[in-house]
């Protein structure tokens, strides 16, 4: 009878996250609750059996890790966490989708103890997971040896008809099969239902066929699997013993399961099921109508227990660690030094200095610099990994000293994202949300547009992947209109905790990988030219600050300025000459170089005076971009030049004459500001 009991307490145990899952919803009267539902009895698989855990130390880091990628269904993993003992309580839970709550309403990174990464954008989720598992591949080449296998660790993640549907989880999944991540396995929440209704509808396709035609290792589990626990515990048995390609497991379920009224329908998904019908709930799985957030004392000293056997799985490693640290005491301080998020000791002597004789005629573009300085840093900085959409050569992305990423070569450093800027996206976002490996992707700006989502994501969790978007203006020339940024500049300012830098020359360049590797919480941009501009040597202006400023005083006039010239990237040069000209015309002006607001505005009010000083008011912004946003730097009393209208095919010098980026224009203007 033994048997039985166990049989019982599992079945007890899963039909309480059912439940809490329900009451949860009930409360706040508002959230999903049919899909934690239909998908308990999965998720208890993975909880019970599969994944290795410690709740008291959810950042252990050869934990295996867990995606929601249809994160409304975060009530299925608020109730996990609590009953295996993360530090979350029942209050938490009743506290579900409330103002300053750690259960908010999608999982966020950061916010709740145990939650590995934000999900809510349906397919985000799903191409994270697919970066966390390249990460592990990666550290696993860079720090396992024989007979430690410091990084061992699975991403699991459960998804759904959505997450499936989403464009990004199609490229996410084609790259997948590519790289052949046998530590990834998803499970599918085959429920056949959305929004709208059945999926009929609009998702007709066969997605097991799809997924083996990426590549991946595809179970389908028919009618009835989605509570049988013994079908699924041999279909994650068999995912995770086969090695060389990523699994997909999917489970027919039935939305709302247990509820007499609603299951199956969409009205399951998104809203409380109703006072009433939560009792039919209870009812059908034995649990007393009247309580909520009931949870038997057998349940949860099962779970409890569960969770502490993952305490024991830290010990050993912990232990495993020990020795590895006495054998291979390098990469072991390598690691930790990782883990707290600091860089190799010195890595930034190994920034260039850019003289004059580095360019053609004293000019080169930015996108170049950074390609140097890449390949100067890339030795030491062992966990800085990336690649391109595509777009390596045109990025100057590739570290040429490595090889790339595959099947084959886990070590290797480049990655051959493919066209699909939206998956790079967010399997950069996966890649960073794991400690010891700094990514970063490429491409032109204007298709930093198709991978904006993952973008907002990387800001919202403050993780750190770098962007390098190079072509970043109506500088590029003869690709036209359709590749010339206008608005990304300030679109990408939008976004709150992203730091955005434009660097004028092939130094700052330099600095602006320097500020973006030191820089851990939140994503930067570098956004760097196609053409060349001229390199400023170190020393050629008596400057007062650097770019780490975000914008400080590159040229000073030889007496007190009337004017204040900005400029930004490409346009700091114009800038420089147009100083010159107004000079010659008797008018003293300051040179403002301005590669990043966001680093600006991190300074002391002293600074940001000594830089924009109250009493001069004549101030000129050059940008090639939108000019929306630069009047708080140029007043009232100042003026913009930037750009309104989308750009124009043509040589990249014709283009910017075109567009009154000429130096007798900034003279013009500065002229008209001063009333002269
Ligand atoms: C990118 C994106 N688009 C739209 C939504 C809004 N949304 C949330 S859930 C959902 C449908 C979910 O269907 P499915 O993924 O099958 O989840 P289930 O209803 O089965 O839980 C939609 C459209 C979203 N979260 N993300
Ligand atoms: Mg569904």
């Amino acid at each position: 009878m033994a048997t039985t009991t166990a049989i019982d307490i599992e079945q007890k145990s899963i039909d309480t996250v059912r439940i809490l899952s329900v009451d949860a919803v009930q409360k706040a009267n508002s959230g999903h609750p049919g899909t934690p539902m239909d998908a308990a009895p999965m998720a208890h698989v993975l909880w019970t059996r599969y994944m290795r855990y410690n709740p008291k130390d959810p950042a252990w880091p050869n934990r295996d890790r867990f995606v929601l990628s249809c994160g409304h269904a975060s009530m299925l993993q608020y109730s996990f966490l609590f009953l295996t003992g993360y530090d979350l309580t029942l209050d938490d839970i009743k506290q579900f989708r409330q103002l300053h709550s750690r259960t908010p309403g999608h999982p966020e990174y950061g916010m709740t103890p145990g939650i590995e990464v934000t999900t809510g954008p349906l397919g985000q989720g799903f191409a994270n997971a697919i970066g966390m598992a390249i990460a592990q591949k990666e550290l696993a080449a860079r720090f396992n040896k024989p007979g430690f296998d410091i990084f061992d660790y699975h991403i699991y993640g459960i998804c759904s008809d959505g997450d499936l549907m989403e464009g990004v989880a199609s490229e996410a999944a084609s790259y997948a099969g590519q790289l052949g991540l046998g530590n990834l396995i998803f499970l599918y929440d085959d429920n056949h239902i959305t929004i709208e209704g059945n999926t009929e509808i609009t998702f007709r396709e066969d997605v097991g066929k799809r997924f083996e035609a990426y590549g991946w290792h595809v179970q389908v589990l028919g009618e009835g699997s989605g509570n049988d626990l013994d079908a699924i515990d041999r279909a994650v048995q068999a995912a995770k013993a086969e090695r060389g390609r990523p699994s997909i497991i999917k489970i027919r379920t039935h939305i709302g399961y247990g509820s007499p009224n609603k299951v199956d329908t969409a009205e399951a998904h998104g809203s409380a099921l109703g006072v009433e019908e939560v009792k039919l709930v209870k009812k059908f799985f034995g649990f007393d109508p009247a309580q909520s957030f009931a949870v038997p004392q057998e349940v949860q000293e099962y779970y409890r227990l569960v969770g502490e056997a993952g305490a024991q799985l830290e010990q050993e490693w912990k232990a495993l660690f020990e020795q590895y640290r006495a054998k291979y005491p390098e990469l072991a301080a390598e690691y930790e030094m990782a883990l707290k998020d600091q860089l190799p000791k010195d890595w930034e002597k190994k920034l260039p200095v850019f003289r004059l004789s580095d360019g053609k005629d004293g000019m080169l573009s930015t996108r170049v610099a950074g390609g140097k300085v890449l390949n100067s840093i890339a030795a030491s900085l062992p966990g800085l990994i990336g690649g391109a959409a595509d777009l390596s050569p045109s990025t100057e992305t590739h570290l040429k000293d490595y090889s790339s990423f595959s099947a084959l070569d886990p070590g290797g450093r480049n990655f051959h994202f493919g066209i699909r800027e939206h998956a790079m996206g967010a399997v950069l976002n996966g890649m960073a949300l794991t400690k010891g490996i700094i990514p970063y992707g490429a491409t032109f700006f204007i298709f930093s547009e198709y991978m904006r989502p993952p973008v907002r994501l990387a800001a919202i969790m403050k993780i750190r992947p770098i962007y390098v978007y190079t072509h970043d203006s109506i500088g590029l020339g003869e690709d036209g209109t359709t590749h010339q940024p206008v608005e990304q500049l300030i679109s990408m300012r939008s976004i709150p905790n992203i730091t955005v830098i434009r660097p004028a020359d092939a130094n700052e360049t330099a600095l602006a990988w320097k500020a973006a590797l030191t820089h851990t919480d939140g994503p930067v941009a570098l956004v760097l030219t196609r053409q060349n501009v001229p390199i400023i040597e170190p020393g050629k202006y008596k400057s007062t600050g650097d770019l780490s400023n975000g914008a400080y005083i590159l040229s000073e006039p030889d007496r007190a300025p009337e004017l204040i010239l900005i400029g930004t990237g490409s346009e700091v040069g114009l800038v420089l000459q147009a100083q010159q000209k107004l000079k010659e015309n008797g008018i003293a002006t300051r040179v403002v170089s301005m590669p990043s607001w966001e680093l600006f505005e991190k300074q002391d009010e002293g600074y940001k005076q000594r830089v924009f000083p109250k009493g001069i008011k004549k101030r000129l912004a050059v940008e090639a971009g939108s000019p929306l946003g630069w009047h708080k730097y140029v007043t009232d009393d100042g003026d913009v030049l930037g750009i309104t209208r989308f750009g124009e095919s043509a040589p990249g010098p014709e283009v910017f004459k075109e567009f009154g980026f000429t130096v007798d224009n900034v003279v013009n203007k500065a002229k008209a500001l001063l009333g002269r």
